[in-house]
């Protein structure tokens, strides 16, 4: 029996990773093609999601046997801080119409992806799934949180009442090739790779915003698109599962700041802008069930993923997402 698989927020990080995988892995291997599936990989341009009318002719028109569900608002600290109300309400939209399109066109499988930020912000560490509702999120993205974790009590619903098989990931900070290199929106990494690069291209300051004191976990995106395709073909659980390298890969931003000026090969010398917000101090999750249910899985080393990523990103400057660049 055939299978078609639709991966909304295809035009993404994440979804152009999980492309990657599935055109250079071996066909019939752990995370590569199978020969009767039929992969779509959509874009905004293709529906938008926030739009229920729009979101159910997608499904009708490409007819789906399984979803990978990516499609969101996403941005880094300072947008989420920025723009709360935003992030909850286009999220909500979103992940509303692509779950009930799915439920009434009878999809037989939907992946949702939350993040570690929807985790309560004080709570006994290190992260699980089991204490996903213990609290409210950090202050700094409780929009975007909020919205992230109504997908799973969306899914236990949708179970109950009808017997839906839908589940979710949990991925930690996520980079890689094809990120938003936004100077204001974008995520850490991608952000200060696209500062580095500027820095040393105009011989002007590096700046790091913040203290560079805060701990991230970040998970390569070409693994993390490889920890997708498993949870597509071998996991059938409503329960969420946190899809991460291991508590002990925590850094700071500081090594990561330390890394991307190795990275890039910048001479010069970097400053902390400490009128900045530093956000949450740390998420530190477990991997624990992850790696209980996947067995062995090799995550690539953090340097030598920013490595990747940085070339990427030199080699594909003029069309990547850079945003609004002053004195380009
Ligand atoms: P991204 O690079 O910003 O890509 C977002 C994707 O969603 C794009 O394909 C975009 O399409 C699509 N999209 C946005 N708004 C849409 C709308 N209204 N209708 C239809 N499509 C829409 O995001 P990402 O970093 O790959 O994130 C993918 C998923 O991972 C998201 O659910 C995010 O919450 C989650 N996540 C990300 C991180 C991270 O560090 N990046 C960490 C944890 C979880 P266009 O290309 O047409 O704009
Ligand atoms: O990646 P990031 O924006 O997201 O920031 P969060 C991580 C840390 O990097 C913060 C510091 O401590 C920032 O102060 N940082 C230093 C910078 N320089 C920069 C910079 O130039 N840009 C950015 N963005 N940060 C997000 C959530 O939290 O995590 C999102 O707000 C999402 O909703 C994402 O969940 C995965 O890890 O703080």
């Amino acid at each position: 029996m055939s299978s078609v698989i639709l991966v909304t927020g295809g035009t993404g990080l994440v979804g152009k990773a999980i492309q990657y995988v599935i055109e250079n892995e071996p066909e019939g291997s752990r995370f590569g093609r199978r020969p009767d599936e039929k992969w779509i990989f959509a874009s905004s341009s293709d529906a938008d999601l926030r739009d229920p009318q729009q979101t159910r002719k997608l499904y009708e028109k490409y007819q789906p046997t399984h979803v990978i569900h990516l499609a969101a608002l996403v941005g880094g600290l300072f947008r989420n801080m920025k723009y709360k109300l935003t992030f909850l309400r286009e999220n909500i939209l979103i992940n509303d119409n692509v779950l009930h399109a799915a439920y009434e066109l009878r999809t037989q499988k939907l992946i949702s992806c939350l993040s570690t930020c929807v985790f309560p912000d004080k709570v006994e560490y290190p992260l699980t799934e089991l204490n996903i509702h213990n609290g409210p999120p950090h202050e700094s993205n409780f929009g975007y949180a909020h919205a992230k974790r109504m997908v799973d009590v969306h899914n236990h619903a949708y179970k109950e009442q009808f017997g839906c098989n839908f589940t979710s990931s949990i991925p930690t900070n996520v980079f890689g090739p094809h990120d938003n290199y936004d100077l204001e929106d974008a995520h850490v990494i991608p952000a200060l790779v696209h500062k580095c690069y500027l820095a040393k291209k105009n011989n002007t300051p590096f700046v790091v915003a913040g203290s560079g004191k805060p701990l991230r976990q970040f998970i390569y995106s070409r693994d993390l698109a490889k920890l997708f395709i498993w949870q597509l073909r071998e996991y059938d659980d409503v329960e969420p599962v946190i899809l991460s390298v291991g508590e002990d890969e925590e850094v700071s931003i500081k090594e990561v700041a330390d890394a991307i000026v190795k990275a890039v090969g910048f001479k010069g010398s970097y400053t902390f802008d400490t009128s900045r917000a530093d956000g949450q101090f740390r998420k530190p999750a477990s991997n624990k069930k992850l790696l209980s249910l996947i067995g062995d899985f090799k995550f690539t080393p953090f340097e030598e993923a920013l490595g990747e990523s940085v070339k990427w990103f030199l080699e594909n400057y003029d069309n990547a997402r850079i945003g609004k660049v002053p004195f380009a």
